[in-house]
């Protein structure tokens, strides 16, 4: 193991200033914060063009914020920014620069790897999407028989598949970017290698109109390859059982292209990306053709305009205004020194309800990580739970332990404005509920309160003895807000790239690798030898499987002896 002098993070300066802090704030109020200054809402608010960001109600006051700005400054933080975006080998487990940055930077020229410009390779994928996306969508490209594509199937799965399906369903209702309305295309995601999921989504679809995207950046995945060979069989079956269909309707995103002919795609239907595009960060590279599809090219290029607003916000404005800063520290002052191992995610509008779902990715496979980056274990908290439904949903479901469980469960309330899809009063009905909830958990309700309430509502004083302490809430629970003006692209681009740099932030300040996920490669791996030796049980003939558990021998048995031979 490697070894370090450089002291540990729970020993520096700013975390042991935080610490002491955390003793003298921990009994205080939010309540009475508000009531001490009329201007903190003013004071712990960002406003940007594209939305309002309210962390007022956090468990915070000035020194709290000056002591987590010191921290990310003991982390040097200002000079890691530098480092991502000026291509350094930040990944250094993969030895890979870090620049899903560079896929949403308008210029030409001025990001290197290894001495080489990225930047005219990014902008000629782009182009190259612009021309298939418009020729897909205008009629123009084709199919084997000739009719045109009426949908798209996205196949992929983790980084290659949730934020471009979060993406297409909260921007489905965009004006000029339905998809499978008004003549739109409609796009759909198979990830699953559960035969339930393409099979599915394939019902009802005519070959001679369907479109696959294969995504994968290494194109061995094996969820991916079983669903894109059982999508081609099924394509070849009913287009006459010819493989030469295979070209009119199959494309691909990868950056293994030997891969990628061996399945038969024709190489000017590859879209590429790069190593320093990592999965999870890849939504904004030729990933995001399934996006491009549904809701057309210009509307592609608003979102990663939005991401690189959000990008020039990072990396220039100060850490006390900087929103993807604040939102990182307060995090950190919540899993570390508040010892909360979630927070909840809660986005306030039908659209972004893959957005949970999409973060849970996005946070935990980046720093779900215990190794720091002189190689030793940490002895600290470092990502959190991440998790979240739609409000009001979560408000029928969950919240009971938000307001009156044990925990102490930070949320981000994500709300919007100006909704995309307007109906009665329903989306003030809505937003009411959005403002209620974070003050409800922050003001909370006394005990002596609902005692005289009940009895004013004429119950016994016995009764209301014994509901009160049932129906009190203890409040001080702490929550941020962020208001988008709309959901645009542009405005969704930049809320995305604002919990990209979050994380970012938080990873350097955890000193862990946020860009490699050892994790994933293992579960990779580990189902590889279970299936060939289910496979040899099924066949019924006799597998080792003593170098399995008792229990995982037991069930791989079970499921053997009880699989019915269809
Ligand atoms: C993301 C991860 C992981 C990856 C999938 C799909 O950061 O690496 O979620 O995106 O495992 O991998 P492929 O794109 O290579 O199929």
């Amino acid at each position: 193991m490697a070894t370090s002098s450089r002291s540990r993070l729970p020993d520096t300066p700013a975390w042991k200033a935080l610490k002491e802090h955390q003793r003298e704030l921990a009994a205080v109020r939010m309540s009475d914060l508000f009531a001490a200054d009329p201007r903190r809402f003013e004071s712990f608010s960002v406003e940007t063009p594209e939305m309002l960001f309210d962390y007022s109600k956090n468990r915070v006051t000035a020194k709290t914020m000056r002591l987590l700005v010191e921290l990310a400054m003991e982390a040097e933080l200002p000079a890691a920014i530098e480092a991502m975006f000026s291509g350094e080998r930040i990944n250094w487990t993969e030895d890979r620069a870090v620049l899903h940055t560079a896929l949403r930077n308008p210029a030409r020229e001025g990001v290197r790897v290894e001495g080489r410009e990225v930047l005219p390779g990014v902008h000629a994928v782009l182009e190259k999407m612009e021309r298939f996306s418009d020729r897909v969508r205008s009629g123009e490209w084709r199919g084997q028989s000739g009719k045109p594509i009426r949908t798209v199937v996205n196949i992929g799965i983790g980084g290659s598949d949730l934020g471009p399906a979060m993406i297409v369903e909260a921007l489905r209702g965009e004006s000029g970017a339905r998809a499978g309305a008004d003549g739109g295309l409609d796009v759909r995601f198979v990830s699953n290698v559960d035969g339930g999921d393409l099979a599915a989504k394939l019902e009802g679809l005519d070959p001679a109109e369907t479109l696959f995207i294969i995504a994968s950046k290494t194109f061995t995945t094996l969820e991916t390859m079983t669903n894109a060979r059982s999508a081609r069989a099924w394509l070849v079956a009913g287009l006459g059982g010819s493989d030469t269909a295979v070209a009119k309707h199959f494309v691909a995103v990868s950056t293994n292209h030997a891969r990628v002919r061996e399945f038969g795609i024709d190489p000017q239907n590859v879209f590429e990306f790069w190593d320093w595009v990592g999965g999870r960060y890849s939504a904004w590279s030729a990933i995001g053709l399934p996006i491009a599809l549904a809701i057309g090219f210009a509307s592609f290029k608003e979102l990663l305009a939005g991401a690189w607003a959000m990008d020039r916000h990072f990396r220039e404005t100060p850490a006390s205004r900087n929103i993807p800063v604040l939102m990182a520290l307060l995090g950190i002052w919540y899993n570390n020194f508040f010892d909360c191992d979630s927070y909840a995610v809660l986005p306030y509008l039908q659209a972004l309800h893959r957005f949970p779902a999409y973060l849970q990715q996005a946070d935990m496979e980046s720093n779900g990580k215990s190794v720091d980056r002189d190689g030793r274990r940490v002895n600290y908290q470092t990502g959190p739970v991440v998790w979240g439904e739609p409000g009001t949903n979560g408000q029928h479901a969950f919240f009971q332990l938000l307001h009156q469980g044990s925990k102490l469960i930070p949320c981000d309330f994500i709300g919007v404005v100006n909704p995309p899809r307007v109906l009665g009063d329903h989306h003030e009905k809505l937003m009411a509920n959005f403002f209620a909830q974070p003050e409800a958990l922050m003001a909370g309700r006394s005990e002596v309160e609902v005692r005289t309430e009940l009895e004013a509502a004429g119950v016994s004083r016995e009764r209301a003895e014994m509901l009160a302490p049932h129906r009190t809430f203890d409040g001080n629970r702490p929550s941020n807000s962020l208001l988008l003006r709309a959901l645009t692209p542009h405005s969704l681009g930049f809320l995305i790239a604002a919990y990209e740099h979050k994380i970012f932030t938080q990873g350097v300040i955890w000193r862990i690798n946020s860009f490699d996920q050892w994790g994933v490669e293992l579960g990779k791996v580990l189902a590889q030898k279970i299936l060939e030796e289910e496979l040899v049980l099924l066949r019924g003939e006799e597998a080792d499987l003593n170098g399995h558990d008792g229990s995982t021998a037991g069930l791989i048995r079970f499921f053997a002896a009880h699989r019915r031979g269809d």
